[in-house]
């Protein structure tokens, strides 16, 4: 089975995703970043003096799906074990999409070409007010390229990821990350 969390900044994905795969002896991975090359993309990504185009960050988005799809998540999952990715295909559709405004047909093909139609069993969107999620994210220090982009650009994201929810019921299940982290995990748990 292939499990994917999804939400803005400071949603808890990592928390949970981590939680649940521990509940479950999964194999827990992330994006981007989740392979050798992924970690210098994901620097690149994240570093606020990249400068990137939108056009180039979804390639550099691909590439990292790409060698995470061959390396981590198809061996995983051909080797029957569970897979929990702390994103994936969603977070492209809400971030390159909704929130940088590239062309739906561009961002739909690049998706379906870097995971090679391999779409998750199950995604939890951790769902937050986008400035609580911000605050806790805020926490942790100095603010990385996409934690620095306005307000607007995170509503937007966060209005497409509950689009995605509503048109994919049977996929996608939206989770109020909103109390402790205990009471978060037990509405997840309780889905699973
Ligand atoms: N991105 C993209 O644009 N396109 C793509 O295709 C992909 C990604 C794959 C990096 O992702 C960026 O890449 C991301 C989108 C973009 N944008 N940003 N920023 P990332 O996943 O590595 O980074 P992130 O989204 O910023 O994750 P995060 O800030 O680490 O948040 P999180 O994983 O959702 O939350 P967390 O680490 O579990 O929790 C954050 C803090 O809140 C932590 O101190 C927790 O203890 C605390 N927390 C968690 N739950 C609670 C509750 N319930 N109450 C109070 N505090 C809580």
């Amino acid at each position: 089975m292939f499990i994917t969390f999804e939400g803005g900044e400071g949603s808890g994905k990592s928390t949970h995703a981590r939680l649940l795969s521990e509940r479950l002896s999964a194999v827990l991975t992330h994006e981007p970043g989740g392979t050798a090359v992924g970690k210098l993309i994901r620097e690149a990504l994240l570093n606020r003096e990249s400068e990137l185009e939108a056009m180039s960050e979804i390639f550099l988005f691909a590439a990292d799906r790409v060698e995470h799809m061959e390396k981590v998540i198809l061996p995983a999952l051909h080797a029957k074990k569970i897979v929990i990715s702390d994103r994936f295909l969603d977070s492209t559709i809400a971030y390159q999409l909704a929130g940088r405004g590239l062309p739906e047909d561009l961002v739909r093909y690049v998706n379906w070409v870097s995971c090679r139609g391999t779409i998750p069993d199950l995604t939890f969107y951790l769902d937050v007010p986008v400035k609580e999620g911000l605050l806790r994210a805020q926490k942790r220090g100095a603010a990385d390229r996409f934690e620095a982009e306005i307000l607007a650009f995170h509503e937007r994201v966060r209005d497409k990821y509950l689009e995605i929810a509503r048109d994919n019921p049977e996929r996608v299940k939206v989770i109020e990350s909103v109390g402790s982290i205990d009471e978060v995990q037990a509405r997840i748990r309780k889905l699973i």
